[in-house]
Order: structure tokens, then sequence, then C-alpha cells
């Protein structure tokens, strides 16, 4: 990357002065009285001798009590980053909650230029710090201090992370990427699959003739055909049957950006999209799909329809046996859950489908006399969250002995290793083949012990024990998460960059009404019409201009 050879040919003169003068001052080697010397080699997790304070500031809802005797200013994080970086971390200000008092409380700083050192933010936020100039230029400061782990966190999804923060060729700040270590399944009813005689699915087809079987067939046994062959919620996405795999089964990536012949297009608007939905429909029509699914509460009745055993098909991560509604159907149904390869359309293996644009941004303030002190108290922070032994003793810097959540006081709240679940998943995986927990950080370890607990006895395990059992176990749901097949297996939008102002204008209503679209194609059958329909809407109502707008980025920032 370009940073990296620009820092090298400033190196020596850099890094002795950019302690000594703020970022927004002009580097001048001649009044520099360490010009010439030797360069000192940043140390990214150096200690401050006299210590050096830097203000920050945080959010504080009435929920986040902290232990007895501690407070923003003095808590389990702010000792650490004392003893081990020696900064003196104080918060200049809290606010009560996300959104308006925080928001409007950073846009007074901004405005007044009176900003913390240390600046923890979302997207508009951020973007805002930059336009008005507020946020210090890290660009050869995070060459020279980040961690390797925070570098490496810099890389995932194709360096969105710099991509996001940096402007004119200047880095202002670490964007925290979405993860991208997720991945959904299909999980089917075993005891009905052997009930009706069915094999795994081959392809979309078995599984929709399962989907048939299951809901015409009586699989529950109570004579009565109440069961619901492929469960459908009016929202589409999220909850216990998240839509999203049947259209990723079709190499489809709904409601989002794609690229078509160089160009970004809202992948809601492609034609293909109908192939989903003209077979939504056709399950429909024949009663696969309930025909109350446009009224029902998307998460609590379909909740409840599981734990009553009335569904026999589910998608959702490795871990989604634990999850209530096939957690309570194993307790109140005895229901068999088994974690599936979704197939495709075309047999190849299915691609999870990611987001790329990043929430929450860290910067320093241009007046910040250390601004290299922020990417040290982010390394410190990525050491902790890893257990790392040298600062880690116990999970007091999560949670206090007393159950107080300590972690709403790290320095750079929202800004995380994004894929956290996949390497916590690996290490018990590993151990459990090895029987050898002792490499096991605390949390690991908790699952480690209620896999060994099950193994013990599983016919008397309780429904955690049985879901974490079923998760873990040779061919389970982790094990295929982890196989080298899904390794790449990614789909990974390639709009990172900001909202466009029409979207922020229009992109709600536009949202809501693809799902009114769906809704009419599915219940009427009405494909086609309907699709138009919602082409034109799009057209007129904000789409072309967001197409526009977002091109206009996509050009400049591909
Ligand atoms: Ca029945």
């Amino acid at each position: 990357m370009r940073k990296s050879k620009l820092s090298l040919i400033l190196l020596s003169a850099i890094i002795a002065s950019s302690a000594l003068f703020g970022a927004c001052k002009p580097n001048k080697p001649a009044d520099n009285p360490d010009a010439g010397k030797p360069a000192v080699k940043a140390d990214p997790f150096g200690k401050y001798d006299p210590a050096i304070t830097q203000t920050s500031i945080r959010i504080k809802t009435s929920w986040m009590v902290l232990d007895e005797g501690d407070d923003e200013d003095n808590n389990v994080w702010s000792r650490a980053v004392k003893e081990h970086l020696g900064i003196e971390l104080k918060q200049l200000w809290t606010a009560p909650d996300w959104g308006s008092p925080f928001d409007e409380k950073v846009n007074i700083a901004i405005t007044t230029d009176n900003l913390p050192d240390n600046i923890p933010v979302y997207t508009t936020l951020f973007f805002r710090l930059v336009e008005n100039k507020r946020a210090a230029d890290l660009t050869k400061i995070f060459d020279e201090y980040a961690s390797d782990k925070v570098k490496a966190m810099a890389q995932l999804n194709g360096g969105v992370s710099l991509k996001s923060s940096t402007f004119d060729g200047k880095l202002y700040g670490i964007g925290s990427p979405p993860s991208n270590d997720g991945r959904t399944f299909l999980w089917l009813r075993k005891d009905w699959m052997d009930k009706l005689d069915l094999q795994a699915p081959k392809n979309l087809d078995d599984l929709f003739a399962i989907a048939k079987a299951f809901a015409t067939k009586d699989p529950n046994g109570n004579g009565k055909q109440d069961e619901i062959g492929l469960p459908l919620t009016k929202n589409f996405f999220g909850g216990p049957a998240d839509v999203r795999n049947i259209f990723n089964a079709y190499h489809l990536y709904p409601r989002t950006w794609m690229e078509k012949d160089g160009k970004l297009m809202r992948t809601d608007t492609d034609p293909a999209m109908k192939t989903v939905l003209n077979k939504l429909a056709e399950l429909y029509k024949d009663g696969v799909i309930s025909k109350e699914f446009t009224i029902k509460d998307p998460n609590k009745d379909l909740e409840a329809d599981y734990v009553a055993g009335r569904v026999g098909i589910a998608f959702g991560g490795a871990n989604h046996v634990a999850s209530p509604s096939l957690k309570g159907a194993f307790e109140k149904d005895g229901a068999i859950w088994e974690a599936y390869d979704m197939p495709t359309v075309d047999g190849k293996t299915i691609n999870a489908q990611f987001e790329s644009r990043v929430g929450n941004f860290l910067a320093a303030s241009h007046k910040n006399k250390n601004p290299e002190a922020v990417i040290k108290m982010l390394n410190f922070q990525f050491e902790v969250d890893a257990f790392n032994p040298k600062y880690v003793k116990d999970n007091t810097f999560n949670m206090s002995p007393k159950n107080n959540m300590n972690f709403w006081c790290k320095p750079s709240f929202g800004i995380d290793e994004p894929n956290k679940g996949a390497v916590d998943a690996k290490a018990v995986f590993e151990a459990l083949n090895k029987k050898d927990p002792s490499g096991l950080k605390m949390s690991q370890k908790e699952t480690y012990d209620k896999i060994m607990k099950f193994n013990e006895d599983p016919a008397k395990a309780n429904p955690d024990l049985w879901s974490n059992g079923q998760m873990y176990k040779a061919g389970g749901s982790v094990e295929m998460w982890l196989s080298d097949k899904y390794k790449d297996a990614k789909w990974i939008s390639p709009a990172w960059g900001p909202e466009t102002d029409a979207w922020v204008q229009n992109g709600q209503d536009l949202h809501t009404k693809v799902q009114e679209h769906w809704i009419k194609a599915i219940t009427t059958g009405k494909v086609d019409e309907e699709f138009d329909n919602f082409l034109n809407y799009w057209k007129t109502q904000g789409g072309a201009e967001a197409t526009t707008q977002i091109n206009e980025w996509y050009s400049k920032n591909k």
C-alpha cells in the first residue's frame, strides 16, 4: 500500500517529531531537537513515562451499571491502560444513549472544536469529523503503531476498514469491518425425516419435496394438517427462518448493491429475483408456505410454531440449534435437529452473503498531542479481547465478579475483531479433538465443559447441553462451518462506502416497498406484474437517484 512506502522514506524525522508536534502542524525537521538522531522504533505497546492524559467520550445509559466505587474515569479498563500504557484515560463527557443525545453532543463538539483526544464514533459522525478537518492524519501513525492484530483486522473484507477511513490519500480513522465469518445452514428435523423415510437433500428440488412432505404427511402425528412446510415471515429476513438462504441458493443476494457491467445495481431490481419469487409463489399456492405468513408476528408466532412441533425446516447459523425456537422444539416436542449443507440451483457451494459497510470508527482529534496513544489503546484492547495472559488474568474486563458489564468501558468501544465467533468455535472444536482444553480462553472453556458434560450422558442432557452437543459433535454444524469448502464461499457487497443522500432520504421507504412487492407477488402469483410495479416505484421514488449517486461514488472508489 502507498502508506508503507511513504513511511519508509520519511521514517526518521517523523517518528521523532510526531509526539512533540500535533498532527495538524507541518513537520519541520530543522526545528526538531531530535532531528538527525537515529530513529527510535515505534512501540505499539510502549508505556508513557511520565504518564500522559487522553480524553475520550462514551455512552453511559442508566443500565450500564459498574461495581460500586467504579465510574467512567476509574474502572478496570482505565486502570489497566494506566498500568500498562501510562495513559490516564478521562471521559470528557458521557451521553445517556446512542442516537440523538450522543450525536448532538458530538456535533456541538465538532462545531466548537472541543473534541476529546480519543474519538469513538459511528458512520455519519465520523464523516462529519473528517469533513470539518477535526480528525488527525493517522496515515503514518497507523503504519508504525498498529499491532499485528489490529492490522489483520484492517485487512479484512478487502481492507474496508482503512478504505472507508481514507480521504484524499490520508487515513483519518480506523473502521470496524462487519463480520464475515458467519454462515447459515439448513436445519431439518431429523426425527421427521426418518419418520417419513426422507433422505438428506442433494439439490433444491429435494429440499422443496421435503418441505412439501412436512406440510402434507402429518410428521407430528396429530392427525391434522397443521404443519408449516417452508417457514416464511412477512419480514423475510431475520428470525428463526431467514429466507436469505433460498435466494443465496440461486446465487442471488437480496437487499444490497451488486456490480453489473462495471456499475452498481440494486440487487432487488435484478429480474433474476423473479425466479425465486415464482418458486415461493408456487410453494404458497401448494400450501407448503403457510397462508398465514403475512399476518403472523415474524418472531413470536413463528417461535411458538417451532416449539409446538409444527415446523421442521429452519435457516440459521452453526449455533441455531441453541436458539429458543429449535431448542424449545427439542424440549417440548422432542425435535432432533441436524444441520445440512444448503443445496443450490446448480450444485455449486452456496456463498454466504455479507455487507461491507463499516459502522463504527475510531479517530484521534487533530489537537491530540499523542495521536499514536489512540492506536496504542486499541492495540491493548485487542490483546485483552484475545485474552492475552500478559494482561488478562480473569474475565473482569468483560464482566465484574458482581456481574456488572465492564466491557462498556473499553477505550475504543465499537471497534472489535469481527470474526471472533469462528475463532472461538475452532479453538473449542480442536480442543475437543485433542481432549486438551489447556489452551482455551475462559469463555471457550465454558463451552468445552458443556460438551464434556453432555458426552457423559447424552440421554440425560438438558436442552442447553444437548444443543451444544449437536453443534460440536463429529459432522455437526461447527465442523461443517469450519470446513475448507466454506473457507472462501462468501459474497461481499462491493458497496462499502457511505450512504448517499438519496438513500438516506428514500432508502427506508424503498426497503419497505420491496417487502410489500414480494408479499403481493408470492400471494397472488402475479410475479411479473408485481415486479414491474416495484421497478416503476423504484425508478420514480428515489431509487434511480440513489443508483446514480452511488455510482458517482463507485466510479472513484472501486
Ligand atoms: Ca399434523
